[in-house]
């Protein structure tokens, strides 16, 4: 890519004219996060592959979340309280965050955009709680995607506020039933597909054949998705967020959404690093870091070439 032409940031209108912003690695890879939800919705590697999916069916207009990308579940996940399912984070306009406070980084990679978000007086009626949440997404110079969330309870009556939370990642693949998610084996999850029981995973890799809804509990801080079609292995790295949720709606589930294609289903698997079974509590004053890393390695599972064991083992 020639020097002249590379942006690591730039400004631009997306689907509907919403606000979304490109981040480049003068490697060749990029990212795009709209504005609208502080949602990540584009990652590509450095061949330029798509990396997320993002339904051909989406809605880019508010107050309806984009079905795909990297949708964030605040203050809430799913259906566990009072809110909209999910929370309200993912349908509100965010804001750039010109003076975000200083980031430990050790990458010198100038591909990063700060964002903000705090409550309107519409948000405090139904979410009585002062917070500042900050996102940075990033990517590095090897073409990692990484997003840090920083929520401060910045409350001045003295209240703590308590709220669930998830990175809900829609990762493109090939075939979903040619996927295997490894570093998940064992765990104990609840599934949503029958009333949060709680059970417990078998001991080999998980594959798909039929709808799946299950909050992984407690879950080790790398998990990896083998994509053998597409010789290439997702690699999560999470911090501040125990859990992990794994979702796909199959055949009935997709025909029942009006923002999701009938068989997109086949070419997505969500795979979220989530806090769920125990809410995080902030005094005032306090602050929760959430992030993830997400690495897309190309691979072959059967050569040989990436041992998941070896992936989940090493740094
Ligand atoms: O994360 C899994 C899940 O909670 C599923 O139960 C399913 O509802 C999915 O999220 C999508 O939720 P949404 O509100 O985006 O339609």
């Amino acid at each position: 890519m020639s020097t002249e032409k590379f942006l690591p940031v730039e400004f631009c209108k997306g689907n509907n004219g919403l606000d979304k912003v490109v981040l480049r690695e003068s490697r060749g890879s990029s990212a795009e996060v709209y504005l609208y939800g502080g949602h990540v919705t584009s990652w590509k590697n450095d061949h330029g592959e798509e990396l997320l999916f993002v339904s051909s069916k989406a809605t880019f207009k508010p107050p309806k979340a984009i079905r795909g990308g990297i949708p964030i579940c605040f203050p809430q996940f799913a259906s566990l309280g009072s809110l909209e399912s999910h929370g309200f984070a993912r349908n509100r306009f965010w804001s750039i965050d010109t003076d975000p406070p200083a980031f430990p980084t050790n990458s010198s990679s100038k591909a990063y955009i700060d964002l903000i978000l705090r409550p309107s007086e519409e948000d405090l009626k139904i979410w009585p709680h002062s917070f500042e949440f900050r996102l940075r997404v990033a990517l590095t110079p090897g073409g990692d995607l990484m997003l840090i969330s920083r929520v401060r309870n910045t409350s001045t009556d003295g209240k703590p506020f308590s709220f669930t939370f998830a990175y809900h990642t829609y990762f493109s693949v090939s075939d979903i039933s040619e996927v295997r998610v490894e570093g998940l084996e064992t765990l104990d999850y609840l599934d949503n597909l029958q009333n949060k029981e709680r059970f417990t995973e078998q001991g080999d890799a998980i594959t798909f054949e039929s709808e799946v809804d299950k909050i992984y509990l407690s879950t080790p801080t790398k998990i990896a998705i083998l994509d053998h079609e597409k010789k290439r292995t997702f690699v999560i790295r999470k911090d501040g967020l125990p859990d992990a949720v794994v979702w796909n709606p199959w055949d009935k589930k997709a025909k029942a959404m009006a923002d999701f294609g009938d068989d997109e289903y086949k070419h997505m698997l969500c795979v979220e690093a989530a806090a769920v079974e125990k809410p995080i509590t902030l005094k005032p004053g306090e602050e929760w870091k959430g992030r993830l890393e997400l690495s897309g390695v190309p691979s072959s599972y059967c050569s040989g070439q990436l041992d998941p064991q070896k992936v989940l083992s090493s740094s």
